[in-house]
């Protein structure tokens, strides 16, 4: 029979203008992707930030890439050097440049070169409230989310705070690419559902693929 409506291969979604989801897109790749965050979270690992405010984030992180976002008490920022520890970022593995720049690609931005990639790993409760990514320096470029592990219930709004959201579930290989209008929407993260993946055990993680300077 012909199967029009198979959950078996990766199928887009377009959520609001300039924003898709590539359903699944990296399912294939996810035990590759995981063992390298196991492998950079080894050479530096996770760790819950402390926001200019002094509150402690729900969700640990860490980064890859030339550049790695952090907080601190002198605000948010992108440097080359884990502010806490002083040590260089690892290296984007090869594996990560090559999925954001293809996926951005099949979403229309045809020259997305990440020089940061933000790893996120939720813990039960762990949640991201509602926020505009604002601290990189081109808003031209766009930013490339990849969900692994447990899923989780992704918040995505308007140009302000109070306006209207909406929700998506956001499960392990899903792949959101977002620019154009949609790159200052205000969005974040429920609380995470304890739960446990057959990949990831009892953590969600997201990878966010960044051009920030
Ligand atoms: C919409 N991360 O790290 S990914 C973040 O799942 C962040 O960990 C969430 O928001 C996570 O800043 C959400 C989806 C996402 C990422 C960046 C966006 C949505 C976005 C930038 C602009 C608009
Ligand atoms: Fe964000």
């Amino acid at each position: 029979m012909l199967d029009l409506f198979s959950e078996d291969s990766p199928w887009q979604e377009p959520l609001a203008e300039g924003a898709v989801i590539l359903r699944l897109r990296a399912r294939d790749i996810a035990e590759r992707l995981y063992q390298e965050i196991l492998c950079i979270a080894d050479q530096n690992p996770f760790v819950h930030r402390i926001t200019p405010g002094g509150h402690r984030m729900s969700v640990a992180m860490t980064n890859c890439g030339d550049l790695g976002w952090s907080t601190d008490s002198r605000g948010y920022q992108y440097s080359e050097r884990d502010t806490q520890n002083g040590r260089a970022w690892p290296a984007m593995p090869t594996l990560f440049r090559h999925l954001a720049q293809e996926t951005a690609r099949e979403a229309g931005f045809t020259d997305f070169n990440p020089d940061a990639c933000l790893i996120n790993r939720y813990e039960p409760g762990a949640k991201l409230t509602l926020h505009q990514d604002k601290d990189e320096k081109d808003m031209r470029q766009p930013i490339v989310s990849v969900s692994l592990g447990l899923p989780a219930v992704f918040q995505f709004g308007g140009f302000e705070r109070g306006d209207a959201t909406q929700r998506v579930l956001l499960e392990q290989g899903d792949v959101v690419v977002w620019g154009g209008p949609s790159r200052l929407r205000y969005h974040g993260i429920l609380p995470l559902k304890p739960g446990v993946h057959p990949l990831t055990g009892a953590f969600r993680y997201n990878l966010t693929f960044r051009r920030a300077h």
